[in-house]
């Protein structure tokens, strides 16, 4: 379903073997050379903790090595994410030609406990437009989804559920967005999840080294 210019939400895109198996990836990630950690931005921990793939974020910047964490590289951006990635655009519409050229070469993934939140922002930090995936598993949450001119309205709420896959292309790339709270205890029983929220977002960085 459209909730905007380009932003398109897929229900229950992922199935729940798929989803346990990305959850088993997450435990690799999070044991991997750059512990899942909360960004510091202007000096405050965000409630949220992000490992990285591919390109390690850190507020304004991506760069290869964590060195706001621990100095070292971060993970490859996988194969099978790419091609997944691929896929999320072409069942959501996008052109041939979009599909070929999408090279997404981070994945920001987030772990959301039961009191964190995201406040409303826009993701500019990528040269590149070229659109973001999302993937939630776990506990539902409620998704924030503003205007491209400020953080307030007009938006609208979306709960977003375990398996969802959302693509935000075309102007609402550049939308204020936002995570105002987590359903404690919702997760689908055998999603890999017993508590909090995991969401990855892929994006092509437009960077090379
Ligand atoms: C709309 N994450 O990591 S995913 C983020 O649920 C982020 O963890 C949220 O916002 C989360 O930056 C929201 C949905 C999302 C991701 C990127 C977007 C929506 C977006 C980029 C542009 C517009
Ligand atoms: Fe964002």
């Amino acid at each position: 379903s459209r909730l905007g210019d380009g932003a398109v939400l897929v229900p229950g895109w992922l199935g729940i073997e798929e989803q346990v198996w990305i959850v088993g990836e997450f435990r690799n990630w999070v044991a991997g050379p750059v512990p899942i950690r909360a960004a510091k931005v202007r000096g405050h921990e965000m409630s949220v903790r992000t490992v990285c793939l591919g390109w390690h974020w850190q507020p304004y910047k991506y760069t290869r090595a964590a060195t706001d964490v621990n100095g070292a590289r971060v993970l490859p951006f996988p194969d099978w994410m790419v091609r997944l990635g691929q896929r999320a655009l072409r069942e959501t519409g996008h052109s041939g030609a979009e599909v070929d050229a999408y090279a997404p070469d981070t994945a920001l993934v987030n772990y959301y406990d039961d009191a964190a939140r995201m406040g409303m922002h826009q993701d500019k930090d990528e040269r590149s437009l070229a659109p973001v995936v999302s993937l939630s598993i776990g506990d539902d949450c409620t998704f924030r989804f503003g205007n491209t001119e400020n953080r307030g309205r007009p938006y609208t709420d979306v709960r977003l559920r375990s398996g969802d896959l959302f693509v935000f292309g075309g102007a609402s790339r550049l939308a204020y967005h936002g995570v105002t709270r987590v359903h404690s205890r919702t997760a689908p029983e055998g999603c890999g999840l017993t508590t909090g929220r995991i969401n990855i977002t892929m994006r092509m960085t437009g960077l090379t080294d």
